[in-house]
């Protein structure tokens, strides 16, 4: 007779008690009452593990399946406040156990057993307590401070992990490349040079494109002889929430992938398991490749408490998965070794069941986070006396003079220019004033970028530090994460802002994410450049003249930064950079391309909008704008980008015929808008034009309007010009749908006869 059936046979509770929870809970009790030794004892040796090892793994799935079974109780009293539970995937403490605990992990919600063992490692932490803080959202929880269910621990390195399945993966293959890159780095690993990266998911996840995609980045890393040591950990319960996995579809996909070396592990029974997720790991960090670790589970008591499994599976195929219950299969074990009777396998589990409850009361009994400013502690880090200070820290001038070829080519000694020339220098700068930062994307190496922003700086910061990834926008934005995880400080490019909104998620989810939901115990720090925004002559149509920025205005805590003119630009990187140094924030980079190759403003020829190369301890301070024309009493234009040359243009023409002053405000960062400095100079003028070229909906423009109307007594009258609500045509069409110079002195013209109409 089978293990399975011998369960099957013992299992009493058939009922169609809608409580797995409870059915769950009954079976386990029944079934280890009724255990007795085999009259074969098993050895432990046989399996690669000693009667400790067993006892402690035995013990951390106990304490995992008492935390789901607490949390399902108490959820009813609102004293915890999530029920997704680890429950059939406890198999997975082998893993907790086979790997360090300075080894990043990257988990999926089941992973209770895994940080139950892994806990073991830092004898300090009590991880049911913990967990607990967690899941009653108590400021004191260890991980998010409140703000988040999540499997964390700073000493464990588990990187927080929410909910979003599969958006973990990009940056754990990033981390893995990281850590290769790491003991390169000026800045050192901050782990051992042989940690691995433990990255888990289910087996629908499996099929997300993000993991795809992150699948694919290890094997093409893989296959160009990087090491790239990842463990991803499929494990498999043969569900998403309802929806069956084929069966068979997990080793159909990825037992023959090249460049990754599958496994497959029994994780409901330690005994077969054990052996087979050490060689899997061992493989992982010998041979530093990628590893597809299938482990089989079991998914207990339905996708979260609120899952009523009843509703699409029969209860004979619910009994069958509960007779596999990890834990029924334990429990044997320590009998049959004859290293617990019964009676203590029971008390183990109410010993830890009240452990669980006591820890659950407790961490009820202590504060939430009950103000907006305690929520937002951890959102934006920004100190501004730091960064000032950062800035201020200037580069050894060799260092300079080696990279730059002689001191008559340093840039502040060449004439003024155009904004890619700049931006080009200062990314040298930036490359030698921060020897840990890293430069990456598509084509940025050897070509120098589409537009050659990134020219030269391959040759003269070798192929370590500057080099072209794959083409997938996903893979990019995880590179960057794992490598700041990892303590570099990376600035990737995508290639077009058209094609940011395909990675989004990277930025919106993950990395604008991870000091908020980690109490700021983590952070990865960089700067997204993104060449963007419309007027490309003719050149592209939409997607590479994409003109939506509220895509990244929404985004909590990201910093959006856009430059008008060459030596503004360059100024802006370098706060970005010490933001990003010092205060380890995620900040977006938006290059105007048609601006790029500009020299002249108002003629050809009169070179007027080239600039010199800014000394090397200037920089703006987040928020400043620039204000044009400042002694203009009469108008305000309120601009950015492509908007600040063509509203410069417009008012001198408009000047010729009309006598009001008009005055310019480059905004120069997008997000946060600077409300105080807005409101400041708005409060002086009774009209105000909001010139945007970004789209009528959602744009920056409609907060410029609303942080004047929100904050200002008596606002001025507000006129705005914008973009159409449109995607970019080819050709010469494009101007059909963007602001243009002619639209802004027609709109001037008329405001300046109302004005004179109502004084
Ligand atoms: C991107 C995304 N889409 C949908 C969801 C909702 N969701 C949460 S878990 C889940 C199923 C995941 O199944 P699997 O990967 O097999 O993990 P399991 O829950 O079975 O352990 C879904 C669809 C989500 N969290 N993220
Ligand atoms: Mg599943």
């Amino acid at each position: 007779m089978t293990f399975l059936n011998t369960i099957k046979n013992k299992i009493k509770s058939k009922s169609k008690n809608i409580n797995r929870a409870q059915v769950v809970d009954d079976n386990f009790k029944e079934f280890v009452k009724n255990l007795k030794p085999s009259e074969q004892p098993v050895n432990f040796a046989d399996f690669g593990f000693t009667n400790d090892e067993f006892m402690d793994m035995f013990e951390s799935q106990v304490m995992s399946r008492q935390l789901d079974l607490m949390a399902r109780a108490l959820r009813l009293e609102n004293k915890v406040f999530y029920t997704i539970g680890s429950s059939g995937h406890e198999g997975n403490v082998m893993l907790g156990r086979l790997t360090r605990h300075t080894d990043p992990a990257f988990l999926h919600y089941r992973s209770g057993g895994f940080m139950m063992e892994r806990s073991r490692y830092v004898p300090s932490i009590d991880p049911i307590y913990d967990t607990c803080l967690s899941f009653a959202a108590s400021k004191s929880d260890p991980a998010s401070g409140g703000r988040h269910k999540v499997w964390g621990s700073k000493e464990l390195w588990v990187l927080p992990q929410t909910s979003t399945i599969a958006s973990h993966l990009p940056k754990a293959v990033g981390t893995a490349l990281g850590i290769e890159m790491g003991k390169r780095s000026a800045s050192g690993l901050p782990i051992p040079d042989d940690s691995i990266v433990v990255c888990n998911f289910g087996d629908a996840s499996s099929n997300h494109s993000t993991a795809q995609g992150a699948f694919n980045a290890a094997a093409w890393a893989a296959y160009q002889g990087l090491d790239v040591p990842i463990i991803f950990i499929c494990e498999d319960n043969g569900l998403g929430i309802s929806v069956k996995t084929p069966a068979g579809w997990i080793e159909r996909n990825f037992k023959h992938r090249p460049g990754i070396q599958y496994f497959q592990a029994d994780g409901l029974d330690l005994a077969h398991g054990y052996r087979q997720v050490k060689r899997a790991v061992d493989f992982c960090r010998f041979e530093r490749k990628p590893v597809f670790l299938h482990l089989k589970t079991t998914r207990l008591m339905g996708h979260a408490g609120t899952d009523f499994e009843v509703d699409y599976r029969n209860i004979d195929e619910l009994i069958a998965e509960e007779a596999k219950d990890p834990l029924l299969k334990s429990a044997e074990l320590a009998v049959n070794s004859g290293l617990m009777t019964a009676d203590e396998i029971l008390d183990l589990y109410e010993t830890m069941n009240k452990r669980c409850m006591d820890s659950a009361y407790k961490a009820d009994d202590l504060d939430r986070l009950v103000s907006q400013d305690e929520i937002l502690k951890s959102l934006a880090p920004y100190t501004p006396d730091n960064v000032k200070k950062q800035t201020l820290k200037t580069v050894d001038k060799d260092k300079r003079i080696a990279i730059f070829g002689n001191e008559k080519l340093l840039p502040e000694n060449q004439p003024g220019k155009h904004m890619a020339i700049l931006i080009n220098k200062g990314l040298m700068d930036i490359m030698i004033k921060y020897d840990n930062s890293l430069l990456f994307g598509e084509d940025v190496a050897q070509k120098g970028g589409v537009y050659t922003l990134t020219k030269n700086l391959y040759k003269k910061f070798s192929a370590k530090r500057v080099f072209n990834t794959l083409l997938d926008e996903q893979t990019i934005l995880g590179l960057a994460q794992g490598y700041a995880n990892m303590g570099m400080l990376p600035m990737p490019e995508i290639q077009y802002l058209a094609y940011f909104h395909n990675a989004c998620d990277q930025i919106r989810g993950e990395a604008a994410s991870l000091q908020f939901f980690s109490n700021n115990q983590y952070s990865n720090p960089m700067v997204v450049r993104i060449p963007g925004l419309g007027y490309q002559k003719g050149f592209g149509g939409h997607f590479h003249n994409d003109n939506s920025i509220a895509a990244l205005r929404d985004i909590p805590a990201l910093i959006v930064a856009c430059p008008s003119r060459g030596d503004d630009a360059v100024m802006m990187m370098r706060t970005l950079m010490a933001l990003a140094h010092v205060d380890k924030r995620v900040s977006v980079f938006i290059e105007p391309i048609a601006l790029y190759m500009k020299k002249d403003l108002y003629k050809e020829g009169d070179n007027q909008w080239c600039f010199k190369y800014p000394d090397n301890e200037e920089y703006i301070p987040i928020g400043e704008a620039k204000i044009y024309n400042n002694k203009a009493t009469d108008i305000l234009i309120i601009t950015y980008a492509n908007g600040v040359p063509m509203s410069l243009e417009a008012t001198r023409k408009f000047n010729k015929k009309h006598p009001e002053t008009v005055a310019i405000m480059d905004l120069r960062w997008l997000q946060p808008l600077n409300t105080q400095s807005i409101c400041k100079l708005a409060g002086k003028f009774d009209t105000i034009l909001v010139v945007d070229e970004g789209r009528e909906s959602a744009s920056v423009g409609e907060g410029v309007v609303s942080c004047i109307i929100d904050n200002l007594e008596k606002p001025p009258k507000i006129s705005k010009i914008t973009g159409v609500d449109s995607f970019t045509p080819l050709g010469d069409a494009s101007a059909l749908v963007l602001p243009n110079a002619d639209i802004i002195i027609d709109k001037l013209v008329k405001l300046a006869k109302k004005r004179r109409l109502d004084a």
